[in-house]
C-alpha cells in the first residue's frame, strides 16, 4: 500500500472542518485527532528504544492542541511548514499515519518513500510542504509559500509552525520583514514551550521575544493557551480569516512539551515539579474534561481513543511488515543538478 492510499478512516469519523463550528461533534473529532498524534509518539518513542527506528525523534506529546486546533480550520490547499517536531503538524493536516510510521520506520510506502524518516516529512498532496531539522528555516519555506499565493492570485494561506528556539535566528528576522512587505497571507505559529533543547529560551532571549519583534515589524496576532483546544480553534478560525487575501499575523501559543527534547536527552535540565504541574494542564485532559461536562458520554471519549489506538497498531504492524526500499529507488525523487555520477 502506498502513503498516498488513505488507509485510514479518520479515528473520529468527520474531519473537525466539516462539523458544525463549535458544536460537540467538533471538539470531540478534533480530541480524536490529538489521541492519534499521541499515540502515534508513544509508539514512536517505543519502536526508537527498541531500535526499530533509526535517527532522531521529537515527541510533540503536551503540544497537541496547537496543530489540531490550527489545522482544523484550514483547508486542504493551504500550506503548512515545520520543524524537527514535526509529526503532529502533518497527522492535523491530513497525512496518513500508516505512511509515516512506516516513514520512521525507513520502509517503502513511507510517506516520502523511506528516505526522510522523521524529521523530513513532507506531503504535498494535503499541502504540508515539510519538517525541517534547521531550526526557523521552515518558515522561509511557507514565506516562499505565501510569496507564490500572491503572485498566482490564489486564495490560499501558508502558516509556518516553529518554536521558541527559532526565535533568534535571522531568517525568521528575514521572513517577518518579508512577509509584511510583500503584505503575504501567512499565519505564523509560534510554540512557545520554554526550551531550545536543554535551554530556557528566556535565558537566551533578549527584550520582549517573539511577539516583540512581529509587532515591530508592524504585524499584529494574538496569544493564547496552546493547550485549550477552544481557545486555538477560535483563534486560528478569526486570524485564518483575516490572514486569507490579506497580509500576515501571527498565533503566540504557551504550552510546554512533557518528553525530553528528544530520545537521547536526559532531560535533566527541567524539575519534576515543573513537569508536573505542566501535565496537570495537559491538552486531552483539559479537552476530556469539559467535553464530559458538556454532557458528552464517557463512551464517546472511549470510543475515540479506541480508535486512535487502533489506528496507530495497525500503523505498527504495517511498518514492521513494510519492505525496504529498493536500491533502484536510491536516486530517485532527487535532484539533479547534472553532475556526473
Ligand atoms: C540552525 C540550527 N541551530 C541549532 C540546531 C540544533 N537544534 C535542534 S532542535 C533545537 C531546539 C529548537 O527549539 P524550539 O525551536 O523551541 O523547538 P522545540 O524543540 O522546543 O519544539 C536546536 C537548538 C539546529 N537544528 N539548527
Ligand atoms: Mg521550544
Amino acid at each position: 500500500m502506498t502513503s498516498r492510499e488513505k488507509s485510514a478512516v479518520p479515528p473520529s469519523g468527520l474531519p473537525a472542518s466539516a462539523i458544525p463550528l463549535g458544536s460537540n461533534e467538533r471538539f470531540l473529532s478534533m480530541l480524536g485527532k490529538m489521541y492519534v498524534i499521541r499515540e502515534f509518539e508513544e509508539a514512536a518513542g517505543q519502536e526508537w528504544h527498541a531500535g526499530n527506528i533509526r535517527g532522531s525523534v521529537h515527541q510533540y506529546v503536551g503540544q497537541e492542541a496547537i496543530a489540531v486546533g490550527v489545522c482544523s480550520n484550514l483547508r486542504s490547499d493551504d500550506y503548512i511548514s515545520s520543524n524537527h517536531r514535526g509529526h503532529g503538524h502533518s497527522i492535523a493536516k491530513g497525512a496518513d499515519p500508516i505512511g509515516m510510521m512506516k516513514e520512521l520506520f525507513g520502509r517503502e510506502g513511507g510517506t516520502c518513500g523511506g528516505k526522510g524518516g522523521s524529521m523530513h516529512i513532507a506531503d504535498f498532496s494535503i499541502g504540508m510542504l515539510g519538517a525541517n531539522g534547521v531550526v526557523a528555516d521552515g518558515v522561509t519555506i511557507a514565506v516562499g509559500a505565501g510569496h507564490a499565493i500572491k503572485v498566482l492570485k490564489q486564495d490560499r494561506i501558508a502558516v509556518p509552525f516553529f518554536g521558541d528556539g527559532a526565535v533568534n535566528r535571522g531568517p525568521l528576522m528575514e521572513s517577518l520583514n518579508w512577509a509584511k512587505i510583500y503584505d503575504l497571507p501567512v499565519l505564523y505559529v509560534c510554540e512557545h514551550n520554554g526550551y531550545a533543547a536543554t535551554t530556557r529560551t528566556s535565558d537566551v532571549t533578549a527584550g520582549e521575544g517573539f511577539i516583540a519583534r512581529a509587532r515591530s515589524f508592524g504585524i499584529e496576532g494574538e496569544e493564547i493557551d496552546g493547550n485549550d483546544i477552544r481557545a486555538v480553534d477560535e483563534v486560528a478560525r478569526h486570524l485564518a480569516q483575516r490572514v486569507r487575501g490579506n497580509g500576515p499575523a501571527y498565533i503566540f501559543a504557551r504550552t510546554y512539551r512533557h518528553h525530553p527534547h528528544n530520545l537521547r536527552d536526559s532531560g535533566a535540565y527541567r524539575t519534576q515539579d515543573e513537569i508536573d504541574r505542566w501535565k496537570l494542564k495537559d491538552p486531552i485532559k483539559l479537552a476530556t474534561s469539559w467535553l464530559l461536562e458538556a454532557g458528552v458520554a464517557r463512551a464517546e471519549i472511549n470510543a475515540v481513543e479506541g480508535d486512535a489506538k487502533a489506528l496507530i497498531a495497525r500503523a505498527l504492524t504495517a511498518a514492521r511488515s513494510a519492505p525496504w526500499p529498493q536500491l533502484s529507488a536510491a536516486l530517485e525523487n532527487v535532484q539533479d543538478l547534472g553532475a556526473p555520477l
